[in-house]
């Protein structure tokens, strides 16, 4: 799966509160245990990425329930104790992405 997604930094490695915490928009491209980034297409087709990627092997993927500010919106907990949001443009996708994450 692969597509636009907004993505919020929530906490760092460890349980910190992170320090950049603005939505930024991203190419996001799921490719086995990584969730790769990039600033558009364009770029993912040129493997130019936009950050770092994120493992996500062993991680807990689920909707953002607690979370109304906006819609379309899921959860991600990594192994490390790191957490970011992500805001799908649609509730099926947001489902989408959640059960591909969850059941890579
Ligand atoms: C952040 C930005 C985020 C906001 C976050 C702010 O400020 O406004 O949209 O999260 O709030 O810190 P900046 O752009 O200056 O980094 P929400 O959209 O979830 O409110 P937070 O620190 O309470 O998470």
């Amino acid at each position: 799966i692969q597509g636009v997604l907004e993505r919020k930094h929530e906490l760092q490695s460890g349980g910190k509160k992170a320090a950049v915490r603005s939505w930024k928009s991203l190419y996001t491209v799921l490719c086995g245990q990584l969730l790769c980034f990039f600033k558009d297409q364009d770029d993912f087709v040129a493997s130019k990425a936009a950050t770092s990627p994120i493992i996500i092997f062993k991680a807990r993927c689920e909707k953002a329930g607690d979370y109304t500010k906006r819609k379309h919106v899921f959860r991600l907990y990594c192994t490390d104790g790191s957490e970011f949001l992500f805001l799908a443009p649609s509730e099926t996708l947001m489902e989408d992405w959640v059960n591909k994450i969850s059941f890579h």
